[in-house]
């Protein structure tokens, strides 16, 4: 007997996976006739825009390796793989799949939708399409159509690369996973008590002095100008937004220790590399302060394509209210006037939201009643809501008590508690049209590399992804718990780690 005596026969392993084993779940799937199949002579077809091509490339290079087919990129012929920009009710990141032993077929009204559309493709193919050396096939796609378009236009992970600083390939790792699952936005975590990461040309030394050292004393680092416009145009080549956050005014060691005319002492602290929060605030009441918020505002708005700039806002308990009012209202104008929308963690509702600001919940179900009101008030007076309540959508919580990673204060947040619940009706009060969509946040006080990272997201990411991109009624955890197994050949065969939780029955889906 070889080495294949406990792998499927062959016919098993060409039965194609189902349309509806995708995460997120699609809006739509109609499953019905003869499968697609990717051969040595399938072409991948595009019309003459650039984008389409763009992303025909990077499907390309997606299945080149696994394939060993040349795949080429085409705009004649018929059949195979054809990439369409059409018009059609597909909204901003929809598109439609659809899969006949002729051609496989995704149209989209945008680059993003087909994209998306690409994502389930890649899913619908066997696992082994991950793995960068040649496998043997075959690679069929079962026939039918998906019809698909997200539930949510906010659908983030936040990651924080200053308590442990991460490299460039680190991050765009991390977007690559994201892509995956069709998240949108990654938020990046930028400042915090240890470290600042971006370089500012106007106050240098928040970057080489106040990013020269990371949580439990390792060496830190920083993103320079090159390394960031690097990561932003990674993230946008995978449709991803990057929001950037600085915050403030708490959260702001590093600052205050690279600049001691920050303080209002004069003094300037020494760095920190513990993890304690809430002892650091800007000098609400100079006006170099403003200065320095003016002028990082600015170099970072001119690195960001995107819309969004975060302000931070959270645990600002060594600033008074009352001058917690008085910043917020000098910095947000200042946000608006280098042409960004403000989002801030929620505690930004305790003073006055900005028109058009974004406020991000991160409260859980223990957060106080009047903490909610506050929210969901200012939502009623327009303010977008951003939901990432720790004890559901925290990736830094312990899954359970042994998880050798992360935190608990939250509480610990196994898989299915952080998959089985509604944005859309989490908030009691908060008005439907409120709710932008969900964020996953990745603090980083315990996670040191991409293996520790992947730990503590594998696999509730993919579940907050579908909460942000499938309609609420297509939730239902004991069907979402078996597409879920399905993906972890995929996570073996990307070479992503992940935690093998007790409540999924892995090895029962298509393994
Ligand atoms: C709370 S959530 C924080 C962070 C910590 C995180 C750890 C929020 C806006 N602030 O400073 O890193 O908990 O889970």
């Amino acid at each position: 007997m070889g080495v294949c005596v406990t792998k499927a026969s062959p016919a098993q392993a060409a039965a194609p996976t189902p349309l509806d084993r995708v995460i997120p779940a699609p809006a739509s799937v109609a499953p019905g006739g003869a499968p697609y199949r990717i051969t040595r002579g399938t072409h991948i077809r595009v019309d003459g825009s650039r984008e389409a091509r763009r992303v025909a490339e990077y499907l390309a290079d997606l299945l080149r390796p696994s394939t060993g087919y040349r795949l080429p990129i085409t705009t004649y012929g018929q059949g195979g793989i054809r990439l369409r920009l059409a018009d059609g009710d597909f909204g901003a990141e929809g598109y439609r799949l659809s899969s006949t032993p002729r051609a496989l077929t995704i149209s989209a009204g945008t680059p993003a939708g087909l994209f998306h559309g690409v994502q389930t493709l890649r899913q619908l193919l066997p696992a082994a399409v991950e793995k960068d050396t040649v496998q043997p096939g075959p690679w069929p796609v079962a026939g039918g159509t998906v019809e698909d378009s997200p539930r949510y236009g906010w659908r983030g992970a936040m990651l924080d690369v200053s308590r442990h600083f991460f490299t460039v390939d680190q991050v765009k790792r991390y977007i690559d996973q994201l892509a995956l699952y069709k998240i949108n936005k990654l938020h990046l975590h930028l400042s915090d008590d240890q470290g600042w990461r971006i370089a500012i040309d106007s106050w240098p030394r928040l970057a080489t002095y106040g990013g020269s050292t990371e949580v439990g004393g390792g060496p830190g680092g920083f993103y320079t100008k090159a390394d960031y416009k690097e990561i932003v145009r990674y993230a946008a080549s995978r449709y991803l937004e990057v929001v950037p956050e600085i915050d403030m005014p708490g959260h702001t060691n590093a600052a205050l220790a690279s600049y001691a005319e920050l303080n209002c002492d004069g003094v300037a602290p020494p760095l920190y590399t513990g993890t304690e929060v809430g002892f650091s605030s800007l000098c609400v009441g100079k006006e170099i302060t403003y200065d320095f918020v003016d002028d990082v505002v600015r170099e970072l708005a001119a690195l960001t394509p995107g819309r969004y700039l975060h302000i931070g806002g959270d645990e600002a308990h060594s600033t008074s209210h009352e001058d917690y009012v008085k910043f917020m209202d000098r910095v947000q104008p200042v946000v608006a006037k280098y042409g960004k929308t403000v989002v801030g963690w929620h505690q930004l509702t305790g003073a006055t939201p900005a028109k058009g600001a974004l406020a991000q919940y991160w409260g859980l179900d223990r957060t106080s009643a009047e903490e909610k009101a506050r929210v969901v008030k200012a939502a009623q007076g327009g303010t977008g809501v951003i939901l990432s309540p720790a004890d559901r959508v925290y990736l830094d919580m312990k899954y359970t008590e042994q998880t050798p990673l992360g935190l608990s204060w939250a509480g610990y947040v196994e898989v299915r508690r952080s998959y089985d619940w509604d944005p859309g009706a989490y908030l009691p009060g908060l008005p439907a049209g409120a709710v932008r969509g969900v964020e996953a946040p990745m603090w980083s006080e315990t996670l040191e590399n991409s293996e520790h990272i992947e730990y503590m997201a594998f696999p509730r990411l993919p579940g907050v992804a579908e909460l942000g991109w499938s309609a609420a009624g297509s939730r239902d955890w004991e069907r979402y718990k078996v597409r879920l197994a399905a993906q972890a050949e995929r996570w073996d065969a990307l070479g992503v780690e992940w935690y093998r939780s007790p409540q999924v029955p892995w090895g029962v889906a298509g393994q």
